[in-house]
């Protein structure tokens, strides 16, 4: 039986802006924070000592961190050096360069030669000795369109037929590497992938590009005795018959408010042919606490707020504090005294939004269920705004180059606060947000 921890995600360096300088240290509390929570996993690693260490990949934000958080990470990876432990980073979409090929973040390991690290940045097999006899892991990481195809394949193609001849070259890349695995070795998968099965966490937002899914399929195979998996934030086991384990750790620290109400840890694992253990243990990471209360149509919206900042236990939490109210109240908030009651959070934000009575309301023609081409929208829309009459006949115009321009149309991502934020305007709302730190 081979002892191993499973851990992945550490996004080390990110979510900065919720945390603050400590003037000890003159350190981002964050950084602190992940540094203490990745500390908490090696030291389990050396407690039992476990026999392999698999990381799933996102070490950092990017693949060029600042050299302090590259430290904080290498002082305790460094830590299973020392103890002789065997370790394998693999690399992640926020591990690999836009362009080119490999994870630069990591591949600095490979090139010192660090003693029993292994930097899976390339779907082959590595066969591993451990203290409790050999283990085969097959690493596979992020894969982009020109992992396994070159740009004339793909030319010309829709993204979705991209996406599938990719699975296919991978089926065939897999089934080549399986067939050479010695069968009386036992044997991982550690991927960095988004499974097609799995419910999602922060990674949706923080992905710079839309990737595809892995049918479970390609990973629920007898051959693999553990799936270590990394990119979802969220902890989960996808094959719940358990042969093999398809494991997502999840991330070791909340990146953000979406995976405020995840459990945080690692794997850790008894490695045998075709009886594999494993169990997540819990760290204890940051709490995230949302405290969201609607105070239009109460009568002393001050005392609702503080009872609903009492109901919440936010002591050294990362707080977000979300009123919604009506203009006309707002000369009945104190905040200083919201201030006070939020003092005890680690960090916080106020987030006032007000809901406008003056909403105007929606033009019938252009409600969801009708479908009209973009030129007569804007027409319908440019119809019912008086105020937009001296530029109306600009904007049509506007519109009808910029439609004639663009062939392809590259549509950035909106982020999440962006997407709310356009909800709440189209819903007839303005949204004010202050943030405190
Ligand atoms: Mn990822």
């Amino acid at each position: 039986m081979i002892k191993i921890l499973h851990l992945s995600d550490i996004h080390m360096g990110s979510g900065f802006c919720h945390g603050r300088i400590n003037a000890e240290t003159g350190l981002n509390t964050r950084l602190e924070d992940f540094v203490k929570t990745l500390s908490r996993c090696i030291d389990r690693a050396l407690a039992d000592p476990v026999d392999l260490v698999l990381f799933g990949g996102d070490a950092f934000p990017d693949a060029t961190p600042a050299p302090y958080v590259q430290e904080a990470f290498a002082s305790q990876f460094r830590r299973l050096v020392d103890a002789n432990i065997p370790t394998v980073l693999l690399v992640g979409n926020h591990d690999q360069h836009s362009q080119g090929q490999g994870g630069a973040s990591l591949c600095i390991y490979r090139t010192l030669g660090v003693p029993g690290f292994v930097v899976g940045d390339k779907l082959t097999t590595h066969r591993i000795e451990t203290r409790n006899g050999s283990v085969q892991v097959l690493t596979l990481p992020w894969l982009t369109h020109s992992t396994l195809m070159t740009r004339q394949e793909t030319e010309g193609l829709s993204m979705e037929s991209v996406n599938q001849l990719l699975i296919e070259r991978l089926r065939v890349v897999l089934e080549g590497e399986i067939r050479r695995f010695d069968p009386d070795v036992p044997t991982v998968l550690l991927g960095h992938l988004m499974a097609d099965n799995a419910s999602l966490g922060a990674e949706r937002f923080l992905a710079v590009g839309k990737g595809f899914t892995i049918p479970l399929s390609l990973l629920t195979r007898p051959c693999f005795d553990y799936v270590a998996l990394g990119h979802v934030h969220r902890h989960q086991n996808l094959n719940k018959s358990n042969n093999p384990p398809v494991i997502y750790p999840g991330s070791i620290e909340r990146v953000d408010f979406s995976e405020e109400k995840e459990d945080k840890g690692y794997v850790m694992i008894e490695l045998a042919q075709g009886s594999t253990k494993w169990e997540f243990c819990q760290v204890s990471a940051r709490s995230f606490r949302t405290i969201e209360v609607d105070i239009s149509k109460v009568e002393d919206p001050q005392k609702a707020i503080m009872k609903a900042i009492a109901k919440h236990d936010i002591q050294d939490a990362v707080v977000r504090l979300i009123y919604k109210l009506r203009s006309e109240q707002l000369d009945l908030i104190d905040s200083s005294s919201l201030h006070d009651a939020l003092s005890a959070a680690h960090t916080y934000t106020i987030q006032p939004e007000l809901v406008s009575q003056l909403a105007r309301p929606r033009i019938p023609e252009l409600s969801a269920s009708n479908s009209i081409d973009p030129m007569a929208a804007l027409q319908t829309y440019l119809n019912n705004r008086e105020d937009l009459k001296d530029i109306a006949e600009s904007m049509l115009e506007a519109a009808h180059k910029l439609l004639a321009d663009d062939e392809e149309i590259y549509l950035e991502p909106a982020t999440d606060e962006q997407k709310s934020q356009n909800h709440l305007l189209v819903g007839g709302t303005t949204n004010t947000q202050l943030s405190f730190l």
